[in-house]
Parts: structure tokens; C-alpha cells; sequence
């Protein structure tokens, strides 16, 4: 353990002292719960101060793999005493291997490797526009882009240009043209919009994450799909949070068996241990992007793909998908039950481990947040996605029993919870 030591006094630094280190050195671009962590493993986290507690958010399902997964850690090790960066200018011996296993278990002729989730959403849409002008024949600077009402895949000005939420857009203008907004879960409304031919793509997220784990009805995504085929209109999907194993397949869109035409993956891509993310098509698309079109200095570097390829592999080996798919079904029943008894929770809804809970209170109220307090001082960490909904997404390498005894820290602190 690192103890962190002030040099003056020789003590051991608290959690407030930490977070008074940020409160003054660092911007305020966040509101984090008060814990301060030092250490993971698996499904758990421990504060500076020892306390162990289930992690439930896994970063935004960035660490569906665990925390510190051995296999992973280790070929981070191996490959950091070897090399950890030449950009693309040349060359290196991980990177073809890589791209061969990733296109090969997801199926797709060619992959761009990035770094952040937003980098391979802005990577997707920069693919979208030319393909739009060099195989769709759209007039130059006509081509649209459509986006679902509440969707959320970034920072980017890009990313704030499609947002429909002020908060992620408010005082960032101007924003980029060429977007439109549609009505998520609605055939009609996309339906509408695809008549506009200069429409390329539309970019949605199988479930929407942040606007609060909103599952969209069974064979949505399949009939969305068909209608931007049969308008020749790319089906872009964003995996980055579900991804991965995390709704119970390797992707979320294999539960409606739609390959989408660019697939966006991120966070448990590299199982949390490093920033790798990725957009995958096949050639027609990949191929409009020539030498020195786009690219990043670290995409692809042969660090983030030795830890990509361990975390991919964990992924399948253990069956993450398997996992989840069980222990999700098991978590909803628990709590649609205890729904039933408890006037403040109002319903439980997710696919696989992504799930939330809807409590019955106004969205701008603060009791979401509340109950957060309290499972953290119970031993659950998790942090609402709104006033009034909150988001369990634990590593999937729970086991039934870690799973059971959440459940029951969950049922104990509502129960125990006074507004
Ligand atoms: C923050 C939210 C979640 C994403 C989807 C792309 C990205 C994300 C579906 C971009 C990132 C993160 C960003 C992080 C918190 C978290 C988040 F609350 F912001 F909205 F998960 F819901 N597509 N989501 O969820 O990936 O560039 O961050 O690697 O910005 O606070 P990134």
C-alpha cells in the first residue's frame, strides 16, 4: 500500500485532506460522491481509510472486468518493460495482431483504434460524412447527421453540438452543423427525418446511459435499423457503455441481430486500465479515410492494445455476457418485488448488469443523491444519473452471492431512508 505522507507533519493523509487537495488545485468539473479511493479488486474498492466497499458504477462500466484484473495488470506490465509508444509514424508488433483478433470476434472487415469513447464518436462521424461524399454522392457540407433526443457520447464541441441537455451545451456555441435531433424509441420520428436525402447517418446508443438506463422496446433498434437501409443511411452505434459484455452479449445490438454499419466501443475495452477506444466497419466505409485523413498520437499504440486484447480475452473466457444476462435477470426480479413494498422506490429497469432504479421523487430533487450517501456509508458505491434515478452497474465478475448481499444492503438502506 502507497502510504500517501504529508512531509511536515509525517501523518498519513485523510480523505478530507485529499479532497481538499483538489478543492484547491484542481477545476471544479465535477461534483464526485465524498470517498476517496486508494485501492481495487474485483467487485470491490477500499477508501484511504481502509473502508471496503461493492463498487456498483464500475466507472461508467469502464471496469466490467474487475478491478485490477490479474491478466490485464499483467500484460500492462510485460508490455510497459517493452514498449509503450511509437505513434503511427512507424510500425509495431502488437498493433496488426490486435486489429486481427478485435475484427475477428466482432466481425468487421477494419477497426480505427482511439483513445477516449468521445474519440471514436467523433471518429464514427467523421467516417459517416465521408462516406457520405465519396460513396452516398451527397453535395459537399450538405451531409446530415441524426442523433436521439437525450443522448449523451462525450465533451467533444462536437459531442455538446448534438446534446439535447443544456447542462453538457449551455455557453459552448457555436455548435457544429449538419445534426439533428430524433425522438428515441419513435420509428416515426426517425422515420420522418430519413426522408431528408442528405441524411448519412444515424449515431444511438442501444440503451441510453446517462439519460438514465432507458431501454428502448423490444425490436426498436432492429426497425431502426432496416429504415436507415433502406434509405442507404449508416447505423451507427454507440457501445461505449454497453458494450463489452455488459447488457449480456458481447454488444448490445446482438440482442435484436443488427451489425450495425459503424460500432463505437470504449471504457471496458481495455477493461479500465487504459484508455483504448475504437470505431469498427467495414470496408466500403473504412476505406474512405486515406493516410494522414485522421488519427491520434496514441492511437493504437501497442500499450492500450496488449490491455485491450487481455481485457477482450477475460471478456470471452470468463463469459461476462453469460454472467450478466443471469445475475441481471436475478437483480431486476429482487428489486421489482421490492417496488412493490416500498413507496419510494417506483421501478427497477436494464438489460443485463446496467440497471437503475426509478425512486419516486421530482427529477430536480436531491434524494437519488441521498440514498447515495447512505449505501456508501453502507459499503455500496453508485451515483445517480439524475435527482431521481440511480444506475447499479457492478464489475461483471460478481458472483450470485456478492450480487444477493448488495441486493440486501440496497433494501436495508431505502428501508432505512428518511427524506
Ligand atoms: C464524464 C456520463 C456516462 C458514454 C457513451 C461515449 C462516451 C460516454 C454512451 C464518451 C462516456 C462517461 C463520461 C463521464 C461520465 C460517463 C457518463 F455521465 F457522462 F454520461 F457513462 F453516462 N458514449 N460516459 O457513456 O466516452 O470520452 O468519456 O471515454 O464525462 O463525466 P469518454
Amino acid at each position: 500500500m502507497i502510504d500517501i505522507i504529508m512531509n511536515m507533519t509525517n501523518k498519513k493523509m485523510t480523505s478530507a485532506d485529499l479532497i481538499a487537495l483538489e478543492e484547491k488545485h484542481g477545476a471544479h468539473n465535477y461534483h464526485p460522491l465524498p470517498v476517496v479511493l486508494n485501492r481495487g479488486k474485483g467487485v470491490n474498492v477500499w477508501d484511504v481509510e481502509g473502508k471496503k466497499y461493492f463498487d456498483f458504477l464500475s466507472a461508467y462500466s469502464a471496469v466490467n472486468q474487475g478491478h485490477c484484473h490479474p491478466k490485464i495488470i499483467n500484460a500492462l506490465k510485460e508490455q510497459s518493460d517493452l514498449l509503450t509508444l511509437t505513434s503511427r509514424a512507424f510500425h509495431n508488433d502488437v498493433l496488426g495482431q490486435y486489429e486481427k483478433y478485435v475484427t475477428e470476434l466482432f466481425g468487421y472487415d477494419k477497426i480505427l483504434p482511439m483513445n477516449t469513447g468521445v474519440e471514436g464518436g467523433e471518429t464514427a462521424l467523421k467516417l459517416c460524412r465521408k462516406w457520405a461524399y465519396k460513396v452516398k454522392g451527397i453535395e459537399q457540407n450538405k451531409a446530415k447527421i441524426l442523433f436521439a433526443e437525450n443522448n449523451f457520447w462525450g465533451r467533444t464541441l462536437a459531442a455538446v453540438s448534438s446534446s439535447t441537455d443544456p447542462s453538457a451545451f449551455n455557453d459552448y456555441g457555436p455548435y457544429l452543423p449538419g445534426f439533428e435531433i430524433v425522438k428515441y424509441n419513435d420509428i416515426n420520428s426517425l422515420e420522418k427525418a430519413l426522408e431528408d436525402p442528405n441524411v448519412a447517418g444515424f449515431m444511438v446508443e442501444p440503451i441510453q446511459g446517462e439519460a438514465g438506463v432507458m431501454v428502448p422496446d423490444e425490436g426498436y433498434l432492429k426497425k431502426a435499423y432496416e429504415l436507415c437501409k433502406s434509405k442507404n443511411v449508416l447505423f451507427i452505434a454507440d457501445e461505449v457503455q454497453t458494450g463489452i459484455s455488459r447488457t449480456g452479449k458481447l454488444y448490445c445490438c446482438q440482442h435484436e441481430g443488427v451489425k450495425p454499419d459503424i460500432l463505437i466501443l470504449g471504457k471496458a475495452l481495455s477493461g479500465g486500465v487504459f484508455p483504448v477506444s475504437a470505431a469498427l466497419a467495414d470496408n466500403e466505409i473504412m476505406m474512405t479515410i486515406k493516410p494522414g485523413e485522421h488519427g491520434s498520437t496514441f492511437g493504437g499504440n501497442p500499450l492500450g492494445c496488449r490491455v485491450s486484447m487481455a481485457a477482450l480475452k477475460v471478456a470471452v473466457d470468463e463469459n461476462l455476457a453469460g454472467n450478466a444476462e443471469v445475475l441481471g435477470h436475478i437483480f431486476r426480479e429482487e428489486l421489482s418485488e421490492f417496488a412493490k413494498e416500498n413507496d419510494l422506490v417506483n421501478s427497477v429497469r436494464g438489460k443485463g448488469l446496467l440497471n437503475a432504479l426509478l425512486i419516486n421523487d421530482v427529477e430536480e430533487s436531491s434524494t437519488a443523491w441521498d440514498i447515495c450517501l447512505k449505501l456508501r456509508d453502507n459499503g455500496l458505491l453508485a451515483k445517480p444519473t439524475h435527482g431521481n434515478i440511480i444506475r447499479f452497474a457492478p464489475p461483471l465478475v460478481i458472483t450470485e452471492s456478492e450480487l444477493m448481499e448488495c441486493v440486501g444492503i440496497i433494501k436495508k438502506t431505502i428501508n432505512e431512508f428518511k427524506r
